[in-house]
């Protein structure tokens, strides 16, 4: 009976899940048909996955409204490697702080020393984890994501884009 309930249960959280992930395919989509003017919402949640033993980002480019309270959810549970998710200030901030994060091993691979460069950093995902970071989302402008899991950051990237 109880094994039946569990299942029951787990059945609902995994339709709650796929609801959960239509929402956003559907707001990804939106993001890609209409450009500057799709979002007014004060908070948005943004759901990114890997897959495998890809090291990339399923989604590379996100446009935000500035001053949104932005949560990434980072999805690691269909891939087979240790991943983070690590935004920044700048392009320029992609090389130094990828570098640095080599030595970074003891602080999950980020570098305290760069912490003026990065806006937000999520904990490591291992294969199975879920992370989510919120912050909120700077002034207009161009901010890269990076993985600074021990030099995925040359292939591992993407960008937020806030917009006004
Ligand atoms: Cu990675």
């Amino acid at each position: 009976m109880n094994a039946i309930r569990r299942n029951n249960f787990n059945d609902l959280l995994r339709y709650t899940d796929m609801k959960y992930s239509i929402l956003i395919t559907l707001f990804t989509l939106n993001a890609y048909m209409f450009n500057n003017e799709y979002i007014s919402a004060d908070s948005v949640i943004v759901e990114i996955k890997t897959s495998g033993i890809d090291l990339s980002y399923d989604i590379t480019e996100l446009k935000v409204k500035s001053g949104s309270n932005l949560t990434i959810r980072y999805d690691n549970t269909e891939s087979d490697m240790v991943h983070n998710i690590v935004v920044l200030q700048s392009v320029d901030d992609i090389n130094p702080v990828g570098m640095a994060s080599l030595q970074a091993y003891q602080n999950e691979y980020i570098p305290e020393e760069k912490m003026d460069r990065i806006i937000a950093y999520s904990k490591l995902a291992f294969p199975g984890d879920i992370v989510e970071i919120t912050f909120v989302v700077p002034p207009p402008g161009i901010y890269p994501y990076i993985c600074t899991y021990s030099g995925h950051f040359t292939t591992m990237q993407g960008r937020l884009i806030s917009i006004e």
